[in-house]
Formats: C-alpha cells, structure tokens, sequence
C-alpha cells in the first residue's frame, strides 16, 4: 500500500496515526497535490490518499474506516453499535465543526497581511467548538473512554495545530478553563504512536518556519 502523505497535514496524520497503531507496510510519498499526475489520482487536490493496492481511497475518514475493516487487529473501534456511533459522532465533529475554522486561519498567519475581522470571527468559532468538545470528552481516558480508538486519532493532529497556532493569534491555551480537554490531551499524548505523528508534524512545522519544505 502506498499512502500519499504530508508530515504537516493534520488529515494525514490522522492516516499515518492509523497505520502505526496498526504497524501496516505502507509506503509514504509526498505529492504536489495541485499537479495534474496526482489530480488523476485525486481530483479533490487533497492529502491523504490511500493507493490499496491498486485500490484508490480518498478521505481520511474513509481510509481510517476502510483499514480498521480490513486489518481489524488491534482494534480502533469498539464493538457494539452504540459504542461505534460515539466515535463516529467524535470523527464528524472534528471533521464537519472543529477543524474547519482553524483551517480558515492558516494563510491568516503573517500579521501584517491579516483580515482581523476574520480571525476574530474564527477565534470566537474554535473557542465554541472547543467548550461542545468539553463537553464530549469523558472525565478520564481516551475521547471515547478507556480505549484509544479512530476518534482519537483524528483529534490529536488537530489539537497540536490548536496547541501551536492558535498563541500566535494571541488566543488563550485551549486547555485553560477545559478541564476533560486538558485531561484527554495530556493523556492521549503518552501513546507512542501519537508522540511519532505529532512529532513527524513538529518537524515538518519547524522545517516550514524556517523556510525549507
Ligand atoms: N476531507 C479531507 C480533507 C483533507 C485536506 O483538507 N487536506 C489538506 C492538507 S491537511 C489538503 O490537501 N490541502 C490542499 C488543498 O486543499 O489544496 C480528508 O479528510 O481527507
């Protein structure tokens, strides 16, 4: 298998995070996502894709889902429909509620350039999404409980741009006044694999300020 990849992106990293629990043989290659050879693969544009095998899978979710039915072992979904419901409620928030408005100030990093009304209106949309996940989160554990499951993985790349940018757009740190946030955070970053996926994000963060790729 072959996973078209960007260390930065959150939405890979959800991927790879998958791949490791997993310990899956996949190959990682980096594309240019606007070029027409990748836009045949992908005609989105976007980052990850998962070539299985001859198989093309877009979206993170879906390839998350497909390589948790395909390789079950260990599992990142519990077993009952209930319980499979709540992770799939937790991906969808990150994907539909929590990740959109953080995207929307990436390019709105260098301050001389910036549309303030917008990162205000952004800020003010990150802040509510973060107090509903708050909410969400149990008191201890995993965001779904004991087990590290899907919804983690698609969390925690999140949560380490939350972590990063957001000071930088003078925003207070998203674990103050959250308290299952902060737990969740805290513990969800003593898994190995999440200290890789984070750390392979870290590298290529430092790799970008610094101007390189
Ligand atoms: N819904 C998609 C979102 C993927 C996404 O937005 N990826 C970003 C990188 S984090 C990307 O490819 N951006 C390039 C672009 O939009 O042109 C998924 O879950 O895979």
């Amino acid at each position: 298998m072959k996973l078209y990849n960007m260390n930065l992106s959150n939405f890979a990293t959800k991927s790879r995070l998958v791949i490791y629990e997993k310990g899956l043989n996949v190959e990682m290659v980096t594309p240019d996502s606007h070029s027409p050879e990748y836009l045949k693969i992908n005609p989105l544009g976007k980052i990850p894709t998962l070539d299985a095998d001859g198989t093309i899978i877009l979206e993170s979710e879906v390839i998350n889902e497909y390589l948790e039915e395909k390789y079950p072992t260990p599992a990142l979904m519990p077993k009952s429909p209930e319980a499979r419901a709540k992770v799939r409620v937790m991906s969808r928030f990150h994907d539909l509620y929590l990740e959109p408005p953080l995207r929307a100030l990436f390019p709105q990093m260098n301050p001389k350039t910036r549309d303030e009304k917008l990162v205000a209106d952004k800020l003010g949309e990150i802040a509510t999404r973060l107090d509903q996940l708050d909410k969400m989160l149990p008191e201890s554990g995993f965001a779904c409980g004991a087990d590290f499951t899907l919804a983690d993985c698609a969390l925690a790349p999140t949560m380490f741009f939350v972590s990063n940018l957001l000071p930088a757009f003078g925003a207070k740190p998203a674990v103050e006044g959250r308290p299952r946030l902060a737990g969740w955070w805290k513990h969800v970053q003593t898994r190995p694999t999440v200290q890789k996926g984070l750390a392979e994000m870290g590298e290529a963060l430092a790799a970008m300020q610094r101007g390189g790729r």
